[in-house]
């Protein structure tokens, strides 16, 4: 019987991943796809917000993930968390980030992620953000990023609101 719960409940998770809605679109370059690219609304005027995409090497060669970019932010870099005295803390990856052949490096919360800093603007639920990545060798590659909800966890976990609000749009923040 237990194992029929895992199996109802794995079958459940595999249908909920299914049914988050469809985030940017896979960017190919070179022997790396890009993929759900996604970033969180920046609350109350905040000037930081983390950059999350999923980077596969379908390659036979390593590449390397070297800066990224943003009109929109001041300064862009690629980040890491680490743990230093038993706090975790996030730093620049000043040698960059290997994705090594046949390999999916994941940037998500908790882990890596491009870190925009000295926002120009908010990032707002539903915008895309476009970013600049550059490798190595596949060199720059433009992807967008959809933002989601203030507590996204993931892409498309924006508390299922797709429908915007009706825009206020004499509200100026
Ligand atoms: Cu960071």
């Amino acid at each position: 019987m237990k194992t029929m719960l895992k199996d109802v409940m794995l079958a459940a998770f595999a249908l909920a991943l299914c049914a988050a809605p469809a985030v940017a679109d896979d960017v190919k370059a070179g022997d790396l796809v890009i993929s759900q690219a996604w970033s969180r609304a920046t609350p109350g005027g905040a000037k930081v917000a983390g950059g999350y995409l999923t980077i596969e090497n379908k390659g036979t060669a390593p590449d390397k993930l070297v800066s990224v970019s943003a009109d929109i932010a001041g300064k862009a870099e690629v980040h890491e968390m680490a743990m230093d005295n038993g706090v975790m803390k996030m730093r620049p990856l000043d040698k960059g980030l290997v994705i090594d052949p046949g390999k999916t490096v994941k940037l998500a919360p908790g882990g890596y992620h491009l870190m925009l800093q000295e926002l120009k603007g908010p990032f707002k639920q539903g915008d895309k953000v476009p970013v600049t990545l550059e490798f190595e060798k596949a060199g720059k590659v433009a992807v967008s990023l959809d933002v989601q909800g203030v507590g996204a966890q993931a892409p498309g976990d924006g508390g299922h609101m797709m429908k915007k609000m009706p825009d206020h749009s004499g509200m100026k923040m």
